[in-house]
């Protein structure tokens, strides 16, 4: 059993879990704030068996997009960086970790 923790633009949340549903896989979204640009994003758990994880990894791929954001000048991003002149980063489509389940029950 693996766990899927997927970072997602929150633009494309909604698409990303009704197409993990239609997969027959059991999300759990959590509205989450990037580090470094301090902006909203969401957080995906998906817990499915080993055999899924690239089938689940293929739908948030296929549902998320590359965006680049502009960070205006004078802002204060995350890790108290000061950004004096606008800056342009590209952000997503989806980071994506997976890790190893000990043990999944439902009580
Ligand atoms: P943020 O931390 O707000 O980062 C947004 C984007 O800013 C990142 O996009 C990256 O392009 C850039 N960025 C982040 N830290 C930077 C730095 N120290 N210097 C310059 N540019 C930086 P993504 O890499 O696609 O990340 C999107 C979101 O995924 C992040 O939002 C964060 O919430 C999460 N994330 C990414 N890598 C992570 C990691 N290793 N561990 C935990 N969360 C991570």
């Amino acid at each position: 059993m693996k766990m899927i923790t997927a970072i997602v633009n929150k633009e494309d949340a909604n698409a990303v879990c009704n197409a993990l549903t239609k997969g027959g896989f059991s999300v759990t979204k959590l509205s989450t704030t990037g580090g470094f640009l301090m902006a909203g994003n969401m957080t995906l758990l998906i817990c499915t068996d080993d055999a899924r994880v690239d089938d689940c990894i293929g739908i948030i791929s296929k549902c998320c997009k590359q965006r680049t954001e502009i960070v205006p000048g004078a802002a204060t991003l995350g890790l108290g960086i000061e950004s004096t002149m606008p800056m342009e980063v590209t952000v997503g489509g989806a980071t994506v970790m997976v890790t190893n389940v000990e043990r999944f029950e439902k009580l």
